[in-house]
């Protein structure tokens, strides 16, 4: 098999290179990484010094980055859903959703998680009330942006929709907003009932008592 696919099934940027594999039902192999153990990191490390995953392996390329694992497959994997519009102007707009989902709400959410797992001490209260700040500005453009309009961008499902899905997912855990934010909570319903995001729901559901309880 040609594809290799390093990650953890409850990492949301896992999840996100994960839609685009199981849309297409792309064949390849997974390599599932436990970052707490030390061999196992190892090995994602020696790929991608970085030591974040995902990380997609095809031969001697090693490709790193949800976003642009999505473009490689949408360029050398093609299938049913393209990830990335032909028209230049189209797929502009959906790299810059993507980064929104990326950088304003995933980003945003981690932040929040993370600081629960610091060690007494060496907390970032401030830090974390900036990015709760950060997190309602962006649910609520989520909120205003999709009155109307069925997947980021409108009716084709696309690289944006694979960033939106575990981004909103986990940021739901952090600042619910299903009963606050009606189109955010129905766009959410629709990804998690999509089949390639309902199954990487259905593998992470195991591993999410790691994630410490936020109130
Ligand atoms: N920009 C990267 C972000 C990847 C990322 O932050 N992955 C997290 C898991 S969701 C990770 O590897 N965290 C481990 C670490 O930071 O040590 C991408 O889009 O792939």
């Amino acid at each position: 098999m040609a594809l290799s696919f390093y990650f953890h099934p409850l990492s949301s940027y896992c999840q996100k290179a994960l839609i685009a594999l199981y849309e297409n039902d792309t064949p390849f192999e997974p390599v599932q990484i436990d970052l707490r153990d030390p061999d196992s990191r190892a090995k994602l490390v020696e790929l991608w010094p970085i030591g974040k995953f995902p990380v997609l392996k095809d031969g001697d390329w090693v490709v790193p980055e949800s976003s642009i694992i999505i473009e490689y497959l949408d360029q050398n994997y093609p299938g049913p859903t393209r990830f990335i519009p032909a028209d230049p102007q189209a797929a502009r707009q959906v790299r810059m959703r993507d980064r929104f989902f990326d950088l304003y709400v995933d980003e945003v959410m981690a932040k929040i998680v993370a600081d629960r797992m610091r060690p007494e001490g060496k907390t970032d209260p401030f830090g974390v009330d900036q990015a709760r700040t950060r997190l309602e500005t962006a649910l609520s453009m989520v909120d205003n942006a999709m009155a109307g309009s069925t997947w980021a961008m409108g009716d084709a499902f696309t690289l944006a929709d694979c960033a939106a899905a575990p981004a909103l997912f986990y940021a739901n855990m952090v600042a619910p907003f299903d009963t606050r934010l009606p189109h955010a909570a129905a766009y959410l319903k629709r990804l998690s009932e999509r089949p390639s995001f309902a199954r990487c729901l259905a593998e992470a559901k195991p591993y999410l008592d790691l994630i410490p309880k936020i109130g």
